[in-house]
């Protein structure tokens, strides 16, 4: 069965990190009710979810996805680039260590957890403010004996690599052409986001379907077209802490 491990939001939410949004008021209340349908909503897609421990004093705990990338054979514990993020990750190994190998992102290099995408046995790794090429290499060295290839990604203009790209079916890219260029996703279909939706292409996929924003109708009506079932989550207080759909959970498949 899926697993999907979540974390309860911190009341410090309203310090969280914040690299390219101008810091709003967060609504703790909405924030936590909006994340109880998320996860509402990946239970009914079909995963036992497991609640990691409550880290009230790391604003950004909700945000599991960065503290870790879980793949088939091994799960690799990330070392967050903003050092605040950095007390996130024990709790997220012990989480974890029932159900995989697990292998570790090594000081100085850093990587977060959002800016890698897999598709098939291609690990798709975004350099930015939070990810270093150093951090690709350890990646590459602890994921390529199982044959999987890294190939680093510029990434201009967000957050994370999957802020600007995601997997919504097998092989086939949901992206931001302005934040990555879609030639460097190699051989991938890709379907682009609705220009007045800029951060709509994030979703998460759990089987034939993608949790999905609310916030980003027109973006929806074109993976609607693609056939792809989408199952809407309203998403938008964590938004403000620039936080997306994959971002809240880690999926163990
Ligand atoms: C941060 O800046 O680290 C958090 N405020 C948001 C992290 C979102 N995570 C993700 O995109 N994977």
């Amino acid at each position: 069965m899926t697993i999907a491990l979540v974390r309860e939001l911190s009341p410090r939410i309203g310090t969280c990190e914040l690299t390219h949004l101008a810091r709003e008021p967060i609504d703790l209340e909405r924030a936590r009710r909006q994340h109880a349908s998320y996860v509402e909503a990946l239970r009914e897609s079909g995963c036992r979810v497991i609640d990691l421990v409550p880290l009230p004093e790391a604003p950004d705990g909700v945000f599991v996805e960065d503290a870790a990338v879980v793949l088939d054979e091994i799960a690799i514990i990330t070392r967050p680039g903003a050092p605040s993020r950095r007390p996130e990750t024990p709790s997220v190994e012990a989480a974890l260590r029932p159900f995989r190998a697990l292998g570790s992102i090594e000081a100085p290099a850093t990587l977060d957890g959002g800016d890698v995408l897999r598709s098939g046995a291609v690990l798709f790794v975004g350099i930015t403010e939070r990810t270093s090429h150093e951090g690709a290499l350890s990646l590459a060295r602890v994921v390529e004996p199982f044959g999987y290839e890294v190939r680093s990604v510029p990434v201009a203009g967000c957050l994370h690599l999957k802020s600007a790209v995601t997997e919504i079916a097998d092989g086939l890219l949901l992206v931001n052409p302005d934040w990555v260029d879609p030639a460097r996703l190699a051989a991938r279909r890709t379907i682009s986001i609705d220009p007045a939706e800029p951060f709509a292409a994030n979703g998460l996929r759990l089987g034939q379907r993608v949790i999905y924003a609310t916030a980003f109708p027109k973006t929806a009506a074109r993976i609607r077209a693609e056939g792809i079932e989408v199952r809407s989550v309203d998403a938008d207080e964590l938004a403000k802490a620039e936080g997306a759909v994959t971002c809240c959970s880690l999926i163990v498949a």
